[in-house]
Order: structure tokens, then C-alpha cells, then sequence
């Protein structure tokens, strides 16, 4: 073929493109190797949000708006790889909520599953299905798909949590309903930890009792207090072998059945030594951080990147790491990092991948 064949050729292909637009048709041989990428290309990039820059613009959302007005008043992370559609990885959403001494924020339910990591401050509650849990920092708290929740702050210090939904997810599958309570909160059906003790002593109510009834496919147990997963990561700190890639890293459990807490988010706890020098992993979900205890690094390669991001995280900052980018950890000081993904999505399909990768520093 000369040259001038080739060139008509563009030309009748670019003619073909436009004149088919109208009629809803493009190509694929344009857009295939997009489309079906030999690896994970996430648009996705790598990012922290430091909490001394986060804070003062919380603190001025509190002054122009209030819980009750805003309905939630949350900053969201937006990851600036794909501005404009709030969300922090493509398929999870992430934001700082606050709320003031003396606030409500209404009772409503949503398809999107939520979940609650609690980064600053004591005394606030969250109220799902009847019940509430006061939050203290590092607790960790869902609100499953379709259960009505309202947030109170009867405390005198502002309290400031990480939210983390399924937003991008239900919006993909264009499944999302919502409603509100008839009321602005809900009415209190049970003491406070009656749900913990149901469910978080590895004992089960019985076939037929009023605690057994049938729950969704989320956790039954709905907070996990920081003091006993703490307590449970300091243990095995001391006495058991540390992950050369995650240190002492746990998942948050279904007791119902022992896979993940939401059927679209897992949840993870986990511990790195002070001096910890990770090795470096990468996997199919993107993962989002939320740093409660100590210092450290988080060394990320963009797949096709020349140079690594190197994030420097210390208490209550928040960092992701997008799907199929290499991370290693390392900690100064003593470090606990809570995270959250859309792993049992990637596990329910079949698709998840994960690689360990050696030492290649
Ligand atoms: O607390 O119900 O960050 O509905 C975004 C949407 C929090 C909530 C968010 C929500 C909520």
C-alpha cells in the first residue's frame, strides 16, 4: 500500500467515524486496548489529604453550616485523577463528617452501604436500627444498605469521622434509592451494646430468639470499639509473626459469617512496628487509609510511572492507593492504620488479584 492509499484510507476511516456518530456507533479498533487493558489502568492516582490542611476547612464548614441544614456535613476526598465525580477510588466514596456539640444530622436510609472510622473527638453517636454507639476515635461503624441512621453529638467537643460508602458503585448500577425518617432521629429501641453483646462475644443468639431474626447480607454487629481491636493488634504484636508486607494486619468480621462486614467494603485494621520497612504488594482494589497512630511512608508506583510517590502520613491523616499500583509501608513509629476496599466485590466476581512482590529497592 503507498502512501497515498494510506492516507485515503485515514481519511474514508475519520468520514466512516463521523458519519456513523449520529446513528450511536463507534468503532471499537479505536478504543480496545482501553477498553480491555492488558493491566488494571486505573485514572486513579495516588493522594493524601493531611489532616492540619483538612481541619481548618472543616472547622469553616462548621461555621456557614449547620449538621442539620447540610443534612451531612462532610468534606468529600476527591481523588484528582477523576475530579468531579466524588469519589476517591472508582468505585468508593470518602469524606470528613463533622458534627458539632448540640447537633443533629437527620435520620434517613440509603441503598449505599456506609461506613464510619472515627478520627477526632468522643461522645458523638451513631444511631442504626434502634440502637446507638458512642464514638470514641478509632472505632468503626457501618450502617448496612437500607437501615435508617441518624448522627448526635450530646458531648461538648466537636467529633470528626471518616466516612466511607459505595456511592460510585450503586451509581454505576443505577440502584440507588433513598428516603427519610418520618422523624428527625429515630426512636431508641435499646440500651446502648446490646447489639455488641449479641453479636461480639463469638456467641450467637439462638434459633428463634428475638435476637436471631434474619439480617441483610451485612454484619449483624455493627461497631467494633477501637480499645478492643487495639488490644487485639498489640497482642499479636508481641507474640506472633509480623507479615513482612503488612506487619500485624486483621480484617473486620461478619461473626454471621465470617466474610466481610459489608457485602460491597472490607475493612482492615493494622499495626507496623516502629522501624517497619514493607515490602511491596499491589492488588485489584484500591484502598483507602486512615492513619490513627504514628509515622510513616507509603511508597507508591503508578504502573508506567518513572518515579514512585512517596506519601508521608502521621496521626489522622488519609491517603489511597488505587487499584494495581505497588505500595510498600514503613513506619518510624509504632503505626496503626485503618483501611477499607472494595475487596468482596473483586472476591464475589472472581476477579480479585493480588501479588506479593520482593524486595527490589
Ligand atoms: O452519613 O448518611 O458522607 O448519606 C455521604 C452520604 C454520609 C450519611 C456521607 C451519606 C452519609
Amino acid at each position: 500500500m503507498n502512501d497515498a492509499t494510506k492516507k485515503d484510507l485515514r481519511a474514508e476511516r475519520q468520514r466512516l467515524y463521523a458519519d456513523m456518530r449520529p446513528a450511536n456507533l463507534t468503532p471499537l479498533w479505536e478504543s480496545l486496548h482501553a477498553l480491555v487493558p492488558k493491566s488494571p489502568a486505573s485514572p486513579c492516582v495516588p493522594a493524601l489529604w493531611r489532616y492540619d490542611e483538612v481541619r481548618p476547612f472543616l472547622a469553616r464548614a462548621g461555621e456557614v453550616i449547620s449538621a442539620e441544614e447540610a443534612v451531612r456535613r462532610v468534606l468529600i476526598l476527591e481523588n484528582p485523577g477523576i475530579p468531579g465525580q466524588s469519589a476517591i477510588t472508582q468505585s468508593l466514596y470518602a469524606g470528613l463528617q463533622l458534627i458539632l456539640p448540640g447537633e443533629v444530622a437527620p435520620s434517613h436510609r440509603h441503598v449505599q452501604t456506609a461506613l464510619r472510622f472515627v478520627v477526632e473527638g468522643s461522645g458523638a453517636f451513631t444511631a442504626v436500627n434502634g440502637e446507638r454507639a458512642t464514638m470514641h476515635p478509632g472505632d468503626f461503624i457501618i450502617t448496612p444498605s437500607w437501615t435508617f441512621h441518624d448522627h448526635g453529638n450530646e458531648a461538648d467537643v466537636p467529633v470528626v469521622w471518616l466516612d466511607g460508602l459505595d456511592i460510585p458503585t450503586v451509581r454505576l448500577l443505577d440502584a440507588g434509592f433513598a428516603e427519610d425518617f418520618p422523624a428527625r432521629q429515630q426512636p431508641v429501641e435499646r440500651g446502648e451494646g446490646t447489639n455488641l453483646a449479641r453479636f461480639g462475644e463469638n456467641l450467637a443468639p439462638m434459633p428463634g430468639d428475638a435476637g436471631a431474626r434474619p439480617h441483610g447480607a451485612a454484619s449483624p454487629l455493627f461497631a467494633w470499639p477501637y480499645a478492643r481491636s487495639r488490644a487485639a493488634l498489640e497482642r499479636l504484636r508481641r507474640d506472633a509473626p509480623i507479615d513482612p508486607w503488612q506487619g500485624t494486619k486483621m480484617r473486620y468480621l461478619n461473626p454471621a459469617t465470617g466474610g466481610w462486614p459489608m457485602p460491597t467494603i472490607g475493612a482492615y485494621l493494622q499495626l507496623l512496628p516502629a522501624g517497619f520497612e514493607g515490602r511491596p504488594w499491589r492488588q485489584t482494589d484500591g484502598i483507602v487509609y486512615s492513619v490513627v497512630e504514628g509515622r510513616g511512608r507509603a511508597t507508591i508506583e503508578r504502573p508506567g510511572a518513572d518515579a514512585p510517590t512517596v506519601l508521608e502520613f502521621g496521626p489522622r491523616d488519609h491517603f489511597v492507593v488505587p487499584s494495581w499500583h505497588t505500595c510498600r509501608l514503613s513506619a518510624s513509629e509504632e503505626s496503626v492504620l485503618f483501611g477499607f476496599s472494595d475487596r468482596p466485590i473483586h472476591e464475589a466476581l472472581a476477579m480479585h488479584r493480588e501479588e506479593r512482590l520482593d524486595d527490589a529497592r
